[in-house]
């Protein structure tokens, strides 16, 4: 009873196998690589000609960031003599997709890069009840590529790869992942002299001579150093400040907020508020272009002069 019993198992289980027409090594072979490199051979392929009805999985692993190019020395699958497969081969990739149904007498070679993590790309062999062909040889190879190959670092940054991923060495003036942004030196603000202005660029910056050398708008002063009596009210006004220096936009080098600095007139000194140093900015900003209206009107006067009056 136990023997026939097996026997029936197994009969069962040899049913179920062939239905499923994937009988393992038996018949297709080796279906599992690991390889860097290697080929597949169809069922069949060394006596002629594939079997009927029968269908081979075959798996290649695949690493993160690996690239894997399939080729074809040998294509012999029935077609329909038109677009559609009857006998076939599917590549279906980690992420999603596959290769459609290939079949016929040749086909081209194939690239995919894994750009996820490591996972196994399944090759599906199908045959169906009628006419068998060769079959085919299919060849893989797997590479690593350089990251670096695609020049990813920007203004003059040295790539590096680490672990397959890109590292980039930004030249100073540069900065982020690709050294595509610009580093603001202005935002050190001890990096011009304090008679000199800061000009920002791409990749660098200029310490330019003040436009407001001349001025003659007074208004605050740098004292910070000398003033004594503080507190930490930003309000608060202490008459033990020392005042020195000149008085003119130039002198003034927007120190911190802060910062102490010294009212000229009256001898105060006080700490900036971030109000205050705002507004400071932007009276600067409109005292230059209140210069440079100036002399567009200087220039405007004489023409009109020259007009008007002509030197005779
Ligand atoms: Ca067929
Ligand atoms: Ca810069």
């Amino acid at each position: 009873m136990l023997k026939s019993c097996s026997k029936t198992l197994f009969y069962t289980y040899f049913l179920f196998s062939s239905t499923n027409a994937q009988l393992g090594s038996l018949i297709c072979g080796p279906t599992s690589f690991n390889q860097n490199q290697a080929e597949i051979r169809s069922p069949g392929y060394s006596r002629g000609q594939y079997p009927a009805s029968t269908t081979c999985e075959y798996s290649i692993s695949i690493s993160a960031n690996e690239e894997i190019v399939f080729k074809f020395p040998e294509m012999d699958l029935e077609d329909d003599g038109d677009t559609g497969c009857y006998d076939k081969l599917v590549i279906t990739f980690p992420d999603g997709t596959d290769s459609g149904d290939i079949c016929g007498d040749s086909t081209d070679d194939m690239t995919f890069t894994n750009s996820g993590m490591a996972a196994s790309i399944k090759v599906t062999f199908s045959s169906d009840t009628s006419e068998q062909r060769k079959g085919f040889v299919m060849e893989y190879e797997k590479s690593r590529p350089d990251p670096c190959d695609s020049e990813p670092c920007q203004n003059g940054g040295t790539c590096m790869a680490v672990m397959g991923m890109v590292r980039c060495a930004c030249v100073p003036g540069w900065t982020g992942q690709f050294c595509a942004e610009d580093v603001d030196e202005c935002l050190d603000g001890g990096i011009c002299e304090s008679n000199q202005i800061c000009v920002n660029s791409p990749g660098s910056y200029a310490c330019e001579a003040s436009p407001l050398e001349d001025s003659e708008a007074p208004v605050v002063q740098p004292g910070s150093s000398s003033a004594s009596g503080s507190t930490d009210n930003s309000d608060s006004q202490s008459s033990s400040g020392s005042s020195s220096g000149t008085s003119s936009f130039s002198d003034f080098d927007f120190p911190e907020t802060n910062q102490l600095f010294v009212d000229e007139t009256t001898g105060n000194p006080c700490r900036l508020s971030d109000q205050g140093r705002n507004l400071l900015s932007m009276w600067v900003e409109e005292y230059k272009n209140w210069r440079n209206l100036m002399a567009d009107y200087e220039v405007k006067y004489a023409q009109w002069k020259a007009d008007e009056c002509p030197e005779k």
